[in-house]
């Protein structure tokens, strides 16, 4: 690698569509072209995350997050090192985390809620994408994927979503939108804007 890698940095509401969107940047390019840190992945250990005033796990806090670790990871990848991490399964009795190894690549791309908010990860993104859906539509994918993916009922998603979930975008999400040098809209569709990023970054790869 000649130069830098160049680092994407992708935030946006749960549910807005940001994993969705990565599958797809990802499948436009070659594996050694680019690599992805999701924020996921450095959700602290369950005996660490902070609870709220009815005992509930609250996920949706920044010190939900091992951001040092989130922080120097990156930092290695933008050194050209390889960094190993384990995936992060949520709340899925089912499913078995495997180890993920991630080797730098010229486009590295950083995503989560967190990602602007943490001044550590922030300030080594060079673009900074912000994908923004209505609240309503951001509920009703979420509802499904929490039934779908992550094992939780109906009442648990709509506790969440009241008590943590959106306070969590009033604070420290939607203010760093307007840090964001792209907002992509995606209440229905982000497939042309989706289009141009990808134009952007295969610049990138060369
Ligand atoms: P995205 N989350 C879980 O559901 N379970 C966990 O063990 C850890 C996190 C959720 C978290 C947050 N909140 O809203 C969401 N809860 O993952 C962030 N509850 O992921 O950006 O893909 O929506
Ligand atoms: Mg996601």
């Amino acid at each position: 690698m000649s130069s830098k890698p160049y680092i994407i940095g992708i935030t946006g509401g749960s549910a807005s569509g940001k994993t969705l969107l990565l599958k797809s940047l990802l499948g436009a390019f070659q594996p050694h072209e680019i690599c992805l840190v999701s924020q996921d992945n450095y959700y602290r250990d369950r005996e660490l995350q902070p609870k709220d005033e009815n005992g509930v796990y609250n996920f949706d806090t920044p010190q939900s997050i091992d951001f040092d670790q989130y922080a120097a990871d990156i930092k290695a990848l933008k050194e050209g090192k390889s960094v190993f991490r384990k995936e992060y399964t949520f709340n899925n009795p089912n499913a078995i985390p495997t180890m993920i190894e991630t080797k730098s690549a010229p486009i590295i791309v950083v995503e989560g809620i967190f990602v602007f908010y943490f001044p550590e990860v922030s300030n080594l993104i060079d673009l900074k994408v912000f994908i923004d859906a209505n609240d309503i539509i951001k509920l009703k994918r979420r509802i499904v994927r929490d039934r779908d993916e992550r094992g939780y009922d109906l009442e648990d998603v709509l506790y969440r979503y009241e008590r943590h979930v959106a306070p969590t975008y009033e604070k420290y999400i939607k203010p760093f939108k307007q840090e964001a040098d792209l907002v992509i809209p995606n209440n229905h569709s982000f497939r042309k804007a989706l289009d141009v990023l990808i134009a952007f970054l295969k610049t990138k790869t060369v």
